[in-house]
């Protein structure tokens, strides 16, 4: 697949790298709880719905978290496949997840009253999982976050609501935030820091958008390498990231930056809502998420899936279920994803296209989405190929120089895992 070249984005630079344990994970679990739960609609109601603090309020006031489970939570992202995780520890709204020394905004002012990262992070531990947490830059609780274009106050008096707003007071708290999370949670594997809203006219014009300067993001970006100096920091700081952040699209091929490929990693919803959101029926099968990880890595990108706890801190059947199916598949095909990439090797495709190669060492993995099966023609490997068999049982393919072509029948196919049937060819060295 070409590789789509990518303009060089605010939060990407020619320099990303990211440790061995990203590429080698391929699938991390993200997160999204918080009081926003309770509304059950979407995790922007604060500011969809222009809700003041007080308003906003009866969320905290009944969120009690009593079927809060994070070794569950743990243990399905686990038995999906997911080797890493990512929490939304604060989301816009400015709730946290642990009870800051900053703010009373936070768990400790809830009914639940207790720190909901501490036994998160012992969960994941325990599930040999990394640690992730997602913040939010923008605060629409914050006295001193500025009203702007996205805030629940728009269109409230923003001249007057702005006038004892001091951004440089907002710029010490986040980072004393970030501060917090790094040190009580150590190791933390990962930052997702989300958005910056700065890098055009249109959202400085319309939103009064806020990016570097506003964040402090340079000093914020040397301070968590200072405390964590292996730490992943995705691409929305508005400065150059570790890796390249796509919002639930796929990218059509590697990312490349100045031709030079770049780690990158897709974050997606499961039914589209980032929040809990009870009347979303709409949910991506686990049939589709595996093709959408295996066409991810085809391309040299990991695949962060989104998760909604409810208002009472479940997880919902749906997504239990889903979770699960794809886990069938990753059970039987691991090996094809887990520290795989593009091909390197000189091989063309010639047959459907709805096929994706993946490749780890010298094992190429020819993924098929559509089943029943396809003659696939692999041109240019010749009689590199040692032996070919169908992954998900070892039986064998017949494979010939004179005749590369890729071909199993026969109804013993059925009662596969729902996602891509895969072959596995080992090639012997050039
Ligand atoms: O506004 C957020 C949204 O709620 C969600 O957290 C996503 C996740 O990547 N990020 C922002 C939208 O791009």
């Amino acid at each position: 697949c070409p590789a789509s070249d990518i303009a060089l984005p605010s939060g990407a630079n020619a320099e990303a790298s990211v440790p061995d344990w990203f590429t080698e994970a391929r699938f991390g679990m993200f997160i999204h709880w918080g009081v926003y739960a309770l509304a059950a609609r979407h995790e922007w109601v604060m500011t969809r719905e222009e809700m003041d603090a007080a308003t906003y309020q009866r969320y905290l006031d009944h969120f009690e978290a009593d079927r809060y489970d994070p070794r569950d939570w743990a243990r399905r992202a686990r038995e999906a496949g997911m080797r890493y995780v990512v929490i939304t520890a604060k989301h816009h709204d400015g709730f946290c997840l642990w009870d800051s020394d900053l703010t009373d905004w936070s768990v400790a002012s809830t009914p639940h009253g207790r720190d909901l990262l501490g036994p998160f992070v012992e969960a994941c531990r325990a599930e040999g999982l990394r640690i992730g947490f997602y913040y939010s830059l923008l605060d629409w609780h914050h006295p001193d976050f500025t009203v702007d274009g996205l805030h629940p106050l728009r269109n409230g008096d923003v001249e007057t609501l702005n006038a004892g707003r001091d951004l440089t007071r907002y710029r010490e708290y986040l980072h004393g935030h970030v501060r917090e999370l790094l040190t009580r949670y150590a190791p933390v594997s990962y930052l997702f820091f989300d958005f910056s809203y700065s890098d055009d006219d249109h959202k400085r014009d319309v939103f009064n958008g806020k990016g570097a300067a506003e964040w402090g993001s340079e000093e914020l970006l040397a301070m968590c390498r200072e405390l964590q100096p292996d730490i992943i920091v995705n691409d929305r700081l508005d400065v150059p990231g570790d890796l390249v952040s796509p919002e639930q699209y796929q990218p059509l091929g590697p990312m490349t930056v100045a031709g030079r490929p770049v780690p990158w990693e897709a974050c997606q919803t499961l039914n589209g809502s980032w929040g809990y959101d009870r009347d979303e029926l709409h949910h991506k099968s686990p049939e589709l998420l595996v093709r959408m990880l295996v066409d991810g890595v085809s391309n040299g990108g990991n695949l962060l899936l989104n998760v909604a706890p409810d208002g009472r801190g479940a997880l919902p059947p749906v997504v239990r279920d889903t979770l699960a199916g794809i886990g069938e598949w990753m059970e039987l095909h691991e090996r094809s994803v887990r520290g795989a990439g593009p091909v390197t090797l000189p091989v063309d495709v010639l047959g459907p296209s709805d096929v994706r190669l993946t490749q780890r060492g010298d094992r190429l993995y020819l993924h098929l989405f559509a089943w029943p099966m396809r003659h696939v023609h692999l041109g240019g490997l010749g009689g590199r190929v040692a032996y070919a068999q169908l992954l998900h049982d070892g039986s064998e393919i017949r494979w010939t120089e004179a005749d590369p072509t890729v071909r199993a029948y026969g109804s013993g196919m059925g009662g596969l895992p729902a996602g891509a049937v895969t072959f596995e060819l080992p090639v012997l060295r050039p």
